[in-house]
Protein backbone atom coordinates (compact mmCIF):
# COMPACT_ATOMS: atom_id res chain seq x y z
CA UNK A 1 0.00 0.00 0.00
CA UNK A 2 1.31 3.65 -0.92
CA UNK A 3 1.63 5.79 1.55
CA UNK A 4 1.66 9.43 1.59
CA UNK A 5 2.59 11.07 4.84
CA UNK A 6 2.94 15.18 5.17
CA UNK A 7 5.92 14.44 7.20
CA UNK A 8 8.82 12.24 8.31
CA UNK A 9 7.04 11.19 12.06
CA UNK A 10 8.94 10.99 14.90
CA UNK A 11 10.46 7.55 15.65
CA UNK A 12 11.53 3.96 15.04
CA UNK A 13 7.71 2.65 13.45
CA UNK A 14 7.49 4.98 10.81
CA UNK A 15 10.31 3.00 9.15
CA UNK A 16 8.26 0.14 9.10
CA UNK A 17 6.23 1.58 6.42
CA UNK A 18 7.78 0.04 3.04
CA UNK A 19 6.28 2.12 0.19
CA UNK A 20 5.83 5.64 2.33
CA UNK A 21 6.56 9.01 0.12
CA UNK A 22 7.07 12.78 2.27
CA UNK A 23 5.10 15.15 0.74
CA UNK A 24 3.60 18.13 2.01
CA UNK A 25 0.01 18.96 1.44
CA UNK A 26 1.15 21.85 -0.50
CA UNK A 27 3.02 20.02 -2.81
CA UNK A 28 0.01 17.87 -3.78
CA UNK A 29 -1.28 19.63 -6.92
CA UNK A 30 -1.74 16.64 -9.51
CA UNK A 31 -4.13 13.55 -8.93
CA UNK A 32 -2.65 10.64 -7.10
CA UNK A 33 -4.22 7.51 -7.86
CA UNK A 34 -1.62 5.39 -6.40
CA UNK A 35 -1.81 6.48 -2.48
CA UNK A 36 -3.87 4.45 -0.63
CA UNK A 37 -2.39 5.57 2.87
CA UNK A 38 -2.29 9.27 4.25
CA UNK A 39 -0.67 10.69 7.15
CA UNK A 40 -1.62 14.28 8.66
CA UNK A 41 -1.25 16.46 11.62
CA UNK A 42 -5.06 16.95 11.39
CA UNK A 43 -4.51 18.72 8.16
CA UNK A 44 -7.44 18.66 5.58
CA UNK A 45 -7.64 16.05 3.20
CA UNK A 46 -7.55 16.68 -0.69
CA UNK A 47 -9.98 13.67 -1.55
CA UNK A 48 -10.23 15.38 -4.46
CA UNK A 49 -6.87 14.11 -5.31
CA UNK A 50 -6.48 10.94 -3.68
CA UNK A 51 -9.27 8.61 -5.50
CA UNK A 52 -8.17 5.52 -4.17
CA UNK A 53 -7.61 6.25 -0.73
CA UNK A 54 -8.53 3.93 2.33
CA UNK A 55 -7.00 5.22 5.39
CA UNK A 56 -6.15 9.06 6.83
CA UNK A 57 -4.15 8.07 9.64
CA UNK A 58 -4.19 11.15 11.69
CA UNK A 59 -0.84 11.92 13.93
CA UNK A 60 -2.88 13.86 16.11
CA UNK A 61 -5.76 12.69 18.90
CA UNK A 62 -7.97 15.93 17.59
CA UNK A 63 -9.73 15.74 14.13
CA UNK A 64 -11.17 18.92 13.68
CA UNK A 65 -9.70 20.15 10.47
CA UNK A 66 -10.65 16.57 8.49
CA UNK A 67 -13.87 16.55 7.24
CA UNK A 68 -14.41 13.22 8.47
CA UNK A 69 -18.04 12.78 7.34
CA UNK A 70 -16.93 13.38 3.76
CA UNK A 71 -13.85 10.60 3.98
CA UNK A 72 -16.44 8.17 5.19
CA UNK A 73 -19.11 9.17 2.23
CA UNK A 74 -16.05 7.88 0.31
CA UNK A 75 -15.31 4.92 2.12
CA UNK A 76 -11.63 6.31 3.49
CA UNK A 77 -11.59 5.30 7.57
CA UNK A 78 -9.93 8.28 9.54
CA UNK A 79 -7.97 7.42 12.92
CA UNK A 80 -6.55 9.23 15.46
CA UNK A 81 -3.75 8.88 18.26
CA UNK A 82 -6.19 8.39 21.65
CA UNK A 83 -4.70 7.85 25.04
CA UNK A 84 -0.90 8.16 24.54
CA UNK A 85 -0.80 12.19 25.00
CA UNK A 86 -2.45 12.31 27.95
CA UNK A 87 -0.09 12.63 30.50
CA UNK A 88 2.36 15.10 27.95
CA UNK A 89 -0.94 17.50 28.20
CA UNK A 90 -1.60 17.18 31.24
CA UNK A 91 2.07 17.70 32.61
CA UNK A 92 1.91 20.88 30.16
CA UNK A 93 -1.47 21.99 31.24
CA UNK A 94 -0.17 21.89 35.05
CA UNK A 95 3.27 23.29 33.64
CA UNK A 96 0.97 26.26 32.59
CA UNK A 97 -0.93 26.81 35.90
CA UNK A 98 1.52 26.45 37.67
CA UNK A 99 3.99 29.19 36.10
CA UNK A 100 0.92 31.83 34.97
CA UNK A 101 0.08 31.04 39.29
CA UNK A 102 3.58 31.67 40.31
CA UNK A 103 4.67 34.57 38.08
CA UNK A 104 7.93 31.87 36.91
CA UNK A 105 8.37 33.56 33.17
CA UNK A 106 7.97 36.56 34.71
CA UNK A 107 9.98 36.13 37.19
CA UNK A 108 12.85 34.72 34.88
CA UNK A 109 12.71 37.90 32.32
CA UNK A 110 13.33 40.11 35.23
CA UNK A 111 16.38 38.11 36.84
CA UNK A 112 17.61 38.17 32.60
CA UNK A 113 16.92 41.88 32.23
CA UNK A 114 19.05 42.33 35.52
CA UNK A 115 16.30 43.78 37.61
CA UNK A 116 16.57 41.52 40.43
CA UNK A 117 18.30 43.99 42.98
CA UNK A 118 16.73 43.83 46.13
CA UNK A 119 15.90 41.11 48.71
CA UNK A 120 13.52 38.14 48.39
CA UNK A 121 11.49 39.43 50.52
CA UNK A 122 10.44 42.29 48.29
CA UNK A 123 7.21 41.72 45.94
CA UNK A 124 6.48 38.99 43.27
CA UNK A 125 4.66 37.82 45.95
CA UNK A 126 1.28 35.02 44.08
CA UNK A 127 -1.61 33.54 45.17
CA UNK A 128 -0.88 29.90 46.43
CA UNK A 129 -1.93 26.53 44.30
CA UNK A 130 -2.14 24.37 46.95
CA UNK A 131 -5.68 24.28 48.48
CA UNK A 132 -7.20 26.60 45.37
CA UNK A 133 -9.94 25.43 43.56
CA UNK A 134 -9.35 24.06 39.78
CA UNK A 135 -11.97 23.55 37.30
CA UNK A 136 -11.55 20.72 34.52
CA UNK A 137 -13.85 21.59 31.41
CA UNK A 138 -13.94 18.24 29.98
CA UNK A 139 -13.67 15.26 31.89
CA UNK A 140 -12.23 12.80 29.63
CA UNK A 141 -8.98 11.07 29.36
CA UNK A 142 -6.80 13.91 29.20
CA UNK A 143 -9.56 16.20 31.72
CA UNK A 144 -8.76 12.86 34.00
CA UNK A 145 -5.26 12.81 33.88
CA UNK A 146 -5.16 16.71 35.24
CA UNK A 147 -7.41 15.80 37.67
CA UNK A 148 -5.15 12.74 38.85
CA UNK A 149 -2.55 15.56 39.33
CA UNK A 150 -4.32 17.89 40.63
CA UNK A 151 -4.69 15.35 43.52
CA UNK A 152 -1.17 15.36 44.19
CA UNK A 153 -1.27 19.22 44.54
CA UNK A 154 -4.22 19.52 47.04
CA UNK A 155 -6.43 21.42 44.94
CA UNK A 156 -10.36 21.02 44.95
CA UNK A 157 -11.58 20.18 41.81
CA UNK A 158 -14.60 20.85 39.84
CA UNK A 159 -15.48 19.25 36.52
CA UNK A 160 -17.70 19.86 34.24
CA UNK A 161 -19.11 18.12 30.65
CA UNK A 162 -21.99 17.61 28.57
CA UNK A 163 -23.00 14.31 31.08
CA UNK A 164 -22.42 14.37 34.61
CA UNK A 165 -20.48 11.35 35.81
CA UNK A 166 -19.83 9.61 38.82
CA UNK A 167 -16.30 9.68 39.86
CA UNK A 168 -14.10 10.44 42.90
CA UNK A 169 -11.87 12.34 41.07
CA UNK A 170 -13.88 15.95 40.96
CA UNK A 171 -17.20 17.05 42.00
CA UNK A 172 -19.92 18.01 39.02
CA UNK A 173 -20.70 21.78 38.39
CA UNK A 174 -22.23 23.33 34.99
CA UNK A 175 -20.20 25.40 33.35
CA UNK A 176 -21.06 28.99 34.33
CA UNK A 177 -20.84 27.76 37.95
CA UNK A 178 -17.85 25.85 37.51
CA UNK A 179 -16.49 29.72 35.65
CA UNK A 180 -17.27 31.60 38.78
CA UNK A 181 -16.61 29.06 41.72
CA UNK A 182 -12.64 28.01 40.38
CA UNK A 183 -9.29 30.20 40.83
CA UNK A 184 -7.91 28.07 37.85
CA UNK A 185 -9.73 26.66 34.97
CA UNK A 186 -8.39 24.27 32.32
CA UNK A 187 -9.60 23.68 28.93
CA UNK A 188 -9.72 19.62 27.89
CA UNK A 189 -12.77 19.87 25.34
CA UNK A 190 -12.69 18.73 21.52
CA UNK A 191 -13.01 21.23 19.19
CA UNK A 192 -16.52 20.93 17.64
CA UNK A 193 -19.43 22.40 16.34
CA UNK A 194 -20.67 22.96 19.89
CA UNK A 195 -17.36 24.27 21.60
CA UNK A 196 -16.26 26.65 19.34
CA UNK A 197 -16.60 29.63 20.99
CA UNK A 198 -17.66 27.78 24.38
CA UNK A 199 -15.82 30.51 26.68
CA UNK A 200 -17.34 33.78 24.71
CA UNK A 201 -17.13 37.05 26.40
CA UNK A 202 -20.13 37.02 28.76
CA UNK A 203 -18.60 32.78 30.29
CA UNK A 204 -14.91 34.70 30.44
CA UNK A 205 -16.61 37.90 32.19
CA UNK A 206 -18.02 35.18 34.61
CA UNK A 207 -14.00 34.35 35.74
CA UNK A 208 -13.22 35.58 39.35
CA UNK A 209 -10.87 38.23 39.62
CA UNK A 210 -7.45 37.00 39.28
CA UNK A 211 -8.30 33.80 38.21
CA UNK A 212 -6.08 31.72 35.62
CA UNK A 213 -7.31 30.21 32.28
CA UNK A 214 -5.09 27.17 30.76
CA UNK A 215 -5.65 26.22 27.21
CA UNK A 216 -4.21 23.08 26.05
CA UNK A 217 -6.86 22.10 24.08
CA UNK A 218 -8.02 24.54 21.11
CA UNK A 219 -7.98 28.18 20.75
CA UNK A 220 -11.29 28.30 19.02
CA UNK A 221 -12.66 26.76 21.95
CA UNK A 222 -12.27 30.48 23.79
CA UNK A 223 -13.38 33.93 21.81
CA UNK A 224 -10.04 35.16 21.46
CA UNK A 225 -10.99 38.57 21.27
CA UNK A 226 -13.01 38.42 24.39
CA UNK A 227 -9.80 36.99 26.17
CA UNK A 228 -7.10 39.44 24.99
CA UNK A 229 -9.47 42.24 26.26
CA UNK A 230 -9.88 40.64 29.75
CA UNK A 231 -5.74 39.74 29.73
CA UNK A 232 -4.95 43.22 28.50
CA UNK A 233 -7.24 44.54 31.40
CA UNK A 234 -5.02 42.58 33.97
CA UNK A 235 -8.14 41.12 35.25
CA UNK A 236 -7.22 37.23 34.94
CA UNK A 237 -4.19 35.37 34.12
CA UNK A 238 -3.50 32.43 31.30
CA UNK A 239 -1.51 29.99 30.41
CA UNK A 240 -1.99 29.55 26.38
CA UNK A 241 -0.72 26.51 24.51
CA UNK A 242 -3.08 27.10 21.76
CA UNK A 243 -4.39 29.62 19.60
CA UNK A 244 -7.38 30.44 17.21
CA UNK A 245 -5.11 31.26 14.22
CA UNK A 246 -1.80 29.47 14.98
CA UNK A 247 1.04 29.77 14.39
CA UNK A 248 -0.69 33.66 14.91
CA UNK A 249 -0.44 35.12 18.35
CA UNK A 250 -1.97 38.19 19.01
CA UNK A 251 0.41 40.50 19.55
CA UNK A 252 -1.23 42.29 22.37
CA UNK A 253 0.10 39.55 24.40
CA UNK A 254 3.54 39.51 24.06
CA UNK A 255 3.58 43.19 26.29
CA UNK A 256 1.59 40.67 29.05
CA UNK A 257 3.42 39.55 31.77
CA UNK A 258 0.25 37.89 33.30
CA UNK A 259 0.20 35.20 30.26
CA UNK A 260 2.54 32.37 29.63
CA UNK A 261 2.32 31.33 26.14
CA UNK A 262 3.59 28.32 24.59
CA UNK A 263 3.90 27.04 21.30
CA UNK A 264 1.30 24.25 20.78
CA UNK A 265 3.25 21.85 22.69
CA UNK A 266 1.06 19.86 24.16
CA UNK A 267 2.18 16.64 23.13
CA UNK A 268 5.58 17.16 22.45
CA UNK A 269 7.63 14.76 24.28
CA UNK A 270 10.20 12.22 22.42
CA UNK A 271 7.82 9.68 24.54
CA UNK A 272 4.56 10.69 23.63
CA UNK A 273 5.37 11.74 19.77
CA UNK A 274 7.55 8.08 18.97
CA UNK A 275 4.21 6.50 20.54
CA UNK A 276 1.48 8.43 18.31
CA UNK A 277 3.77 7.86 15.37
CA UNK A 278 3.25 3.55 16.52
CA UNK A 279 -0.53 4.02 16.63
CA UNK A 280 -0.12 5.73 13.06
CA UNK A 281 1.69 2.94 11.72
CA UNK A 282 -0.34 0.59 13.12
CA UNK A 283 -3.59 1.97 11.69
CA UNK A 284 -2.14 1.95 8.64
CA UNK A 285 -0.30 -1.64 8.44
CA UNK A 286 -3.72 -3.11 9.88
CA UNK A 287 -5.66 -1.90 6.84
CA UNK A 288 -3.08 -2.40 3.99
CA UNK A 289 -3.48 -6.40 5.54
CA UNK A 290 -6.94 -5.73 5.22
CA UNK A 291 -7.98 -5.99 9.01
CA UNK A 292 -10.21 -3.07 10.76
CA UNK A 293 -7.90 -0.26 11.88
CA UNK A 294 -6.90 -0.21 15.72
CA UNK A 295 -8.17 3.41 16.80
CA UNK A 296 -11.14 4.61 14.11
CA UNK A 297 -12.83 8.16 14.89
CA UNK A 298 -16.29 6.96 15.06
CA UNK A 299 -18.84 9.85 13.91
C1 LIG B 1 -0.62 17.77 17.77
C2 LIG B 1 -2.78 17.89 19.13
O1 LIG B 1 0.60 18.39 18.04
O2 LIG B 1 -3.24 15.59 19.24
C3 LIG B 1 -3.69 16.73 19.16
O3 LIG B 1 -4.93 16.93 19.10
O4 LIG B 1 -3.19 18.98 19.17
C4 LIG B 1 -1.31 17.68 19.09
O5 LIG B 1 -0.96 16.44 19.58
C5 LIG B 1 -1.26 18.45 16.62
O6 LIG B 1 -2.59 18.14 16.43
C6 LIG B 1 -0.53 18.09 15.34
O7 LIG B 1 -0.62 16.71 15.11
Amino acid sequence: MRVLSTRRYPGPAFDELADVEVCSLAELTEPRPDVEGLIVANEPVPLELLPNLRIVANFSVGYDRIDVAACAARGVVVTNTPGVLDAATADLAFALLLAARRRVVEGDRLVRRGDWGSSWADGFVAEEVTGSTLGIVGLGRIGRAVARRAQGFELRVLYTQRTEIATDLAEYRDLDTLLAECDAVTLHVPLTPETRGLLDARRLSLLRDGACLVNTARGEIVDEDALVAELVSGRIRAGLDVFAHEPHVPRALFELENVVLTPHLGSATRQTREAMTRIVVDNLLAVARGEPPVTPVVL
